[in-house]
């Protein structure tokens, strides 16, 4: 029996900017007679999103690692072959890495084998307007991609911007050549499902330049393993590198746990980019997430295991923060 193609919409937007904020508000809007199902693809290799999104009632599946040039090649495929299949859904969210192109991804939903799969709706970047006037995010060529395969850009953030910085998103915006569907502003990612409707503009993308694909010499190319049993393994630390980032991520034995106020003091003065983790710790199980030097902590219910995610501009040196964070946990 022959049935329609799925509904399926891309967040993009630049590392923390709000894509798992956006979603999880949209999951929220979710008719209860519907299946949703969401595709997340985390730049480190440990997985956050996933487990952070599986409290809305949907069906997750992450692919980590990397960036989309990696594996928008079969772990993509794979991930969401196996989305589809499992969860059959009504509508599909897909959450690529901030720091993935989106060519690759526009390619694999492109492709023949989801013709008459998947269709895919309006593409939804997501901009925080204090960033437009910072050359490292105007200038770069991922940023510039994500904005120009965009149907809609949205400001996200605008609860810390100024009038100026609001202003000149919407000139910003509405200077976008092609010209945009829209282009509104939001905090707290509170997007309404009807922007999901309709289809996609068919951005014409140029192909990654050649400075990205050279940016791979420097990188270490290789699809992500998958993580083993905890029980087999009950502590372990993963890398990744690319596009300038590094990242060191944590999957821990639920039985571990750490001493919050001082695990929070070390989070606080990390000189990274981006953190963001679920963790057991003396206070109970918590979420924390930090963006443009903004640590936010939240209580959770229980998770099955803690797991945590550092990125940043510099190489890392994980064994120092290895050690570091293994002298935070409490004995046993
Ligand atoms: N002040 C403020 N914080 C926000 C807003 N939207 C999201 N955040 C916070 O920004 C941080 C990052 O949000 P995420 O939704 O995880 O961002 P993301 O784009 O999914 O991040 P990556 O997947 O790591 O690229 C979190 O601490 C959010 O609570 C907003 O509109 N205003
Ligand atoms: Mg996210």
């Amino acid at each position: 029996m022959a049935t329609s193609p799925i509904p399926t919409n891309l967040i993009f937007g630049t590392l923390g900017v709000g894509k798992t904020t956006t979603i999880q508000h949209l999951l929220k809007q979710k008719p209860d007679d519907e299946r949703w199902a969401v595709l997340v693809n985390e730049f480190g290799e440990v997985g956050i999103d996933g487990s952070l999104l599986a409290e809305q009632g949907a069906h997750i599946r992450e692919v980590p690692g990397g960036c989309m040039c990696c594996v928008a090649g079969l772990p993509m495929q794979i991930g969401l072959n196996r989305l589809i299949h499992e969860a059959q859904p009504d509508r599909l969210l897909i959450e690529p890495t901030g720091l993935g192109h989106p060519h690759q991804i526009l390619q694999i939903l492109g492709n023949e084998h989801y013709q008459d799969v998947l269709r895919l709706g309006p593409v939804i970047t997501l901009v925080d307007p204090r960033k437009l006037d910072d050359p490292r995010f105007q200038d770069h060529e991922l940023f510039q991609a994500q904005v120009q395969a965009a149907d809609i850009l949205v400001a996200n953030k605008t609860d810390q911007c100024t009038h100026l910085q609001l202003n000149s998103f919407e000139r910003w915006a509405a200077d976008q050549l092609p010209a945009k569907r829209q282009y509104l502003s939001t905090y707290q990612g509170q997007l309404q499902t009807h922007w999901l409707e309709g289809h996609h503009g068919d951005a014409l993308l140029p192909p990654p330049s050649p400075q990205h694909h050279h940016g791979h010499s420097h990188h270490n190319h290789h699809e992500p393993e998958p993580l083993a049993s905890l029980q087999v393994q009950p502590w372990q630390v993963r890398n990744n590198q690319g596009q300038g980032y590094f990242s060191v991520g944590w999957y821990i034995a639920p039985e571990v746990q750490f001493r919050e106020t001082e695990l929070l003091a070390w989070l606080r003065q990390a000189k990274v980019e981006r953190c963001k983790g679920l963790l057991h710790t003396s206070g109970g199980w918590c979420s924390i997430n930090m963006a443009d030097g903004v640590l936010s902590v939240a209580r959770l219910e229980q998770a099955k295991a803690s797991r945590l995610e550092l990125i940043t501009h510099q190489q890392l040196d994980a064994e120092a923060l290895d050690k570091a964070l293994r002298a935070l946990s409490v004995p046993n």
